[in-house]
Formats: C-alpha cells, structure tokens, sequence
C-alpha cells in the first residue's frame, strides 16, 4: 500500500511550504523512506476530514493514519527504528520543536506572511488573510512592512544555535538529527514562500542551512522556491 503524505502547497501545486510537512520529509528522507506527496491547501478542509482535524502533515501509511508532525516523527522511530532519527536525547529534539513553535516561527511568520500570502490559490488568499490579520492585529502588509528592522531580532534567536554549531557541524553532533530537520524545515517555509534574504552569507547558520538543503541529493534545495 502507498505511504501518503498530505502537504500544504501554495497556487503551484509543487510548491510544498508548511514547516510541519518539510520536518516529516525529512524524517522520512533520513529513514530512506519514499511517500508520495498529496497537495493540499487550507481550505480543503473536507478532503483531511478522515483523519480527524484539519491539519497537515498527515501521514498515511499501512492503513493507519497519524497527525502532528512530532507524533509522526515518534510513530516512524518507532517502525522504522534504524537510522535513528533522534539520537541519544529525544528531549533535546522536544526542545527545539517546542521553540520552533513557540518562538522561531511567530518572528518568522512576521518576515514573510505577505510574500506567502501572494504564493496561495486565491480561495486560500481569502482565509490566510482573515485568519492571519486576526491573529497579527494588523494588515498582512503592515506587519511584514517592518522587516528590515526585525529581521536583526531574529537573526538574534539563532544565537544558541551558532554556539552549537561552533563545535560540531549539525545540532546532531557529527550527522544530522531530527533537531536539525526541525529548524530546517523553518527555514525551508521561508526558502519556498519568499525571496526576503533571513542570514548574511558570513553566518555559520547560513553554512549549516546550505548542508541541510543538500542532504537527500538537495532534496530541500531543489524544492519550488527561492534562492536561499
Ligand atoms: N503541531 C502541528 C501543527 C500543524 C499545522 O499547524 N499545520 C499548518 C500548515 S503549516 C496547517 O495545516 N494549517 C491549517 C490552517 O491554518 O487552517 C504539527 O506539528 O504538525
């Protein structure tokens, strides 16, 4: 039986964007597994209504259907336990999801939520823009009007990961992890809906992003989007 994967895609069908659904193609690359991917956009809510709740990543594999990227990332450890996806501390990859989450992507959304907006079919633009400026207080244009001067604070958040990745070339130690995967994915949700430019070529988190979109024979790298 096929192994699915519902992506968000933008008015491009081959433009896959969500942060989630790239940290799961990740797992799944790391894990040497294939899924074919079903392009899915906001307000098809009807077609994910088999799985229980309206958003994506959703997995369906075997029969069975798993939601919630960290959940997905547990269920595919656990049924396809070689090559590790966590290594030693799953905590640690807990962690960073938590903050990717909570503090990585409200600063990022602020970057790029107009840029995406302009990627979405136009059914979609209609409800990003609803949703968005409800949760915002403010016009898609307004808020990402001021991000030349944000984008310094965000540049900032990546502080305890240039630390990290002073010593060792992926937040896995000598390979990449899912902890790696998970910030990669952030990052590839700005790379695929934005051409705004997030690091200066001298930072060692644009070195280590480089690496990460190139693994999987430039899986990341060579997806619909920018120029990182
Ligand atoms: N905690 C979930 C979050 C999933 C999520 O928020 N997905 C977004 C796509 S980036 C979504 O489906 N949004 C639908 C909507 O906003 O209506 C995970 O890690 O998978």
């Amino acid at each position: 039986m096929a192994r699915l994967l519902y992506e968000l895609a933008g008015a491009d069908p081959d433009r896959r964007f969500s942060p989630f659904c790239w940290r799961t193609r990740f797992a799944l690359a790391h894990k040497n597994l294939a899924a074919e991917g079903m392009p899915w956009r906001f307000t098809e809510k009807d077609r994910l209504a088999f799985s229980g709740q309206g958003l994506v990543p959703v997995l369906v594999d075997g029969g069975q259907t798993i939601t919630d990227s960290w959940r997905i990332a547990e269920w595919l450890e656990e049924k396809h336990p070689a090559p590790a996806l966590f290594g030693a501390n799953r905590g640690f990859a807990r962690f960073i999801n938590t903050w990717a989450d909570t503090v990585l992507h409200p600063a990022l959304a602020r970057l790029i939520v107009k840029d995406i907006h302009d990627c979405l079919a136009p059914p979609d633009q209609a409800y990003f823009r609803t949703t968005r400026e409800a949760r915002f207080g403010a016009t898609l244009e307004a808020v990402q009007g001021a991000r030349e001067v944000e984008v310094i604070g965000f540049r900032k958040l990546f502080g305890p990961v240039r630390a990290a990745l002073a010593g060792q070339p992926w937040l896995g130690g000598g390979a990449p992890d899912y902890a790696d995967y998970i910030l990669l994915g952030s990052l590839q949700w700005a790379r695929c809906t934005s051409p705004f430019r997030l690091f200066t070529e001298d930072d060692v988190v644009f070195a280590w992003r480089a690496r990460g979109f190139a693994l999987f024979e430039g899986m990341a790298a060579k997806a619909v989007g920018y120029p990182a």
